[in-house]
């Protein structure tokens, strides 16, 4: 088939609705003959399903959703250290001049689950508090001290309190983090917490209540309470544990990102049974509603959400048949794949000034994340979008 078949049938559509005819004038006259070409499509009457993705999905759309990452070590009070675990940094937001970041800190070591002593750390982010540090530049960093830490026995943020985000909006600065309550065994359900400063070093006021929990529907099967695989019933996406939360302001409302994972976990070909969810406010406190939508992925793990034009763009990593893609949702909530990328950082920190209407990558430029030396070290480290270089 001639290419020139579909640029001639625009026209005409384009110029019947013109006319007033049969045709009415809003009918959609895309001339796909170019995009046909730039995805080497050579006859569109005898495309592969993989040239029918490429038109999908728009692979002939250019480089600008495409990146790649270097890692470096930071200097200063961040840069590894024996016998400390600093994980999950926050994104990074500016005030007073300086750099700020919120992470999860612990220290001693792993003892691990079934070992019979509740007191035990079971994992590196367990017996956790929520700490911050600043910086001029983002290399050489502070720590500027604790800001969240656990609860007196009882509360629902007792045991650990990690993997914060934080969001500054309207003189207030925000976090938002995992909870546990003791005893830590692997069927505990995780709550997301939430603690409120007027200025980025505190002191944070922690609410009463978790902003969000678990859905309240999967059934476990036996009473072993180290046992997570074995349900009679798994439940929603988001039946076992709401983690990595991030906080927006979006459409005028307060969108609370989060990874769900699920009563009796599932590996499937993708991996482990990890999607995301979305609750939404129309005040910071809450009531948070999920979204009728959730899961709004079926991929992803730690949250990375930025704003871009009108809608959200996310890099979904480690988890699910659509791990290692950046995507967009006009909306919010219907996320679309826009590009495959390697070597993503973990648990990202975006810098949340660097995000820009005018390219979606901009919001990558630079960051940081994690690394482990071993489960029981684990350090903050920082990376930085490559430059392209044509090859
Ligand atoms: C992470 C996050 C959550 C998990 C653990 C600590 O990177 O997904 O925070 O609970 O690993």
């Amino acid at each position: 088939m001639n290419l020139s078949r579909f640029l001639v049938m625009g026209g005409l559509i384009a110029t019947l609705g013109a006319a007033g005819c049969t045709v009415p004038s809003s009918a959609p006259t895309e001339d796909l003959s170019q995009r046909y070409r730039d995805n080497a499509i050579s006859d569109p009457d005898h495309m592969s399903l993989a040239s029918k993705r490429a038109m999908e999905r728009h692979y002939d759309q250019g480089p600008e959703w495409f990146v790649d990452f270097n890692y470096s070590p930071l200097k200063g009070d961040l840069a590894p250290e024996d016998g400390v675990v600093r994980r999950d940094p926050s994104a990074i937001i500016e005030a007073d001049g300086l750099y700020h970041v919120y992470y999860t800190k612990s220290t001693g070591d792993v003892a691990g689950f079934g070992t019979g002593d509740m007191e035990a750390k079971v994992f590196p982010w367990d017996l956790s508090d929520i700490w911050h540090a600043t910086s001029e530049d983002g290399w050489t960093w502070k720590e500027e001290g604790m800001v969240v830490g656990r609860a007196e026995r009882g509360r629902y943020d007792d045991r650990s309190v990690f993997t914060p985000e934080i969001l500054a909006h309207d003189g207030n600065y925000i976090l938002v983090y995992q909870t546990v309550k003791h005893p830590y065994v692997k069927r505990v359900k995780n709550q997301v917490g939430m603690a409120i400063a007027d200025n980025p070093y505190g002191p944070f006021e922690t609410l009463d209540e978790p902003i969000l929990s678990p859905a309240d529907n999967g059934i476990w099967d036996g009473d072993d309470h180290n046992d997570r695989y074995s349900v009679i019933e798994q439940g929603d996406f988001d039946s076992h544990k709401v983690h990595d939360p991030t906080l927006l302001v979006y459409k005028d409302k307060f969108y609370l990102y989060y990874k769900g994972e699920r009563m009796g976990e599932r590996t499937t070909f993708g991996g482990r049974e990890i999607k995301w969810g979305v609750a939404i406010s129309d005040n910071l406190t809450g009531p948070y509603e999920k979204s009728l939508y959730n899961p709004i992925t079926n991929s992803g793990h730690e949250i990375a959400v930025w704003p871009y034009q009108d809608g959200i763009a996310a890099m979904l990593l480690t988890d699910g048949p659509e791990r290692n893609t950046l995507q967009f949702a006009k909306d919010g909530i219907n996320f679309e794949i826009k590009s495959h990328i390697r070597g993503g950082p973990h648990a990202p920190g975006l810098v949340r000034s660097l995000a820009s209407d005018e390219n979606p990558i901009e919001a990558l430029g630079w960051g940081l994340t994690h690394q482990y030396r071993s489960y029981n070290v684990q350090f903050i480290k920082r990376y930085d979008r490559k430059e392209k270089k044509a090859i």
